[in-house]
């Protein structure tokens, strides 16, 4: 059986990220191994449910000689938290779409502090908008940044391939080294450097407690209308046992560095430490839901075991 390998990508808002997964898709057709997707298509991304929460996420689908690649395309940063954070199918790489032209920002922090904390396993870079930038010097403090923030995130040194090139220009079929052929080098690499996926057997055993990523429903899909604070204690669902706890402490999403916030609003990402009232069997990735009066509120995975 040929193996699937599920793939996510990431960045800040108009780096590119459809623009890529466009150029990657009509690439593979040419080479009569995809369906080509265009542009409109995967923007025009179907809304998905998992965990009673709403977000578009568009699957491209494409072969190598040697693989299927499922890539992932979500509008926005807060539909990319959903997917990362409630998603079905945990990403064997994410694909982080950085422009050359802004370096990093806000977005391509977040979602790379959350795409370590779920225990996605690869990073492939890809340095997009190369062909507004001439100076070369600015490239390489660009790609220092990159590679300094994945190890901060937990990735050694070095080990996240990073590739020049404009998506756009790829797109347009230019057959140029920032053009297609910046999209043949992705693919080598995925094939070369993104191992195999291992199904990963998770063993629960009871704990109290743990640390968490978690998304705060809006008003508007079933959540609080109002803002909570730290010593908060809804109740928690694991599966189906459900348990009081109490978020001993709130960070904004995907930046703990900043240390502990006092308040959460509805429809926040934010990562939290919680005490459960007793043990419960869980491990980390697992899932779970937040509950208030019966209903909703929140939904998690679970980063790391405390106790
Ligand atoms: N000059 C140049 N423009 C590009 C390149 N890649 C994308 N763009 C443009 O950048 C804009 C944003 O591209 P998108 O692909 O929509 O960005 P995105 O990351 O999917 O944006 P969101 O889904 O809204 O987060 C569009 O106008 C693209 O045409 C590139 O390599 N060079
Ligand atoms: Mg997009």
């Amino acid at each position: 059986m040929v193996t699937q390998v599920n793939l996510v990508t990431l960045g800040h808002v108009d780096h590119g990220k459809t623009t890529l997964v466009a150029a990657i898709s009509g690439y593979a057709a040419r080479h009569g191994r995809a369906k080509a997707k265009r542009y409109d298509e995967i923007d025009a991304a179907p809304i998905e449910k998992t965990s009673g929460i709403a977000f578009h996420v568009a699957h491209v689908l494409y072969e190598t000689k040697v693989r299927h690649y499922d890539q992932v395309d979500c509008p926005g940063h807060v539909d990319n938290v959903k997917y990362l954070i409630t998603g079905s199918a945990p990403a064997d790489a994410a694909i982080l779409v950085v422009s050359a032209t802004d370096g990093l920002m806000p977005h391509t922090r977040i979602e790379t502090m959350l795409a370590s904390q779920v225990k996605i396993p690869n990073f492939i870079v890809y340095l997009n908008k190369c062909d507004q930038v001439e100076d070369e010097e600015m490239l390489m403090q660009v790609e220092e940044e990159i590679q300094s923030l994945l190890v901060k995130s937990g990735y050694p040194d070095h080990t996240s391939p990073i590739v020049r090139g404009s998506a756009l220009k790829a797109l347009n079929g230019e057959d140029s080294e920032f053009g297609i052929q910046s999209i043949q080098k992705m693919m080598d690499i995925l094939d070369s450097d993104v191992p195999d996926p291992v199904p990963y057997h998770a063993v629960d055993s009871p704990h109290q407690r743990f640390k968490a990523a978690m998304y705060l429903q809006k008003k508007e899909e079933g959540g609080r209308t109002t803002p909570f604070t730290q010593g908060y204690k809804p109740q928690f669902f694991f599966k189906t046992t459900g348990i009081t706890g109490a978020i001993q402490r709130l960070y904004n999403g995907g930046d703990i560095d900043r240390g502990p916030i006092e308040t959460a609003m509805p429809g926040d990402f934010v990562n939290v430490e919680v005490a459960l009232l007793n043990k419960v069997a869980m491990s980390v990735g697992i899932k779970f839901a937040m509950q208030e009066g019966g209903r909703s509120i929140g939904t998690g995975v679970i980063t790391e075991i405390i106790e």
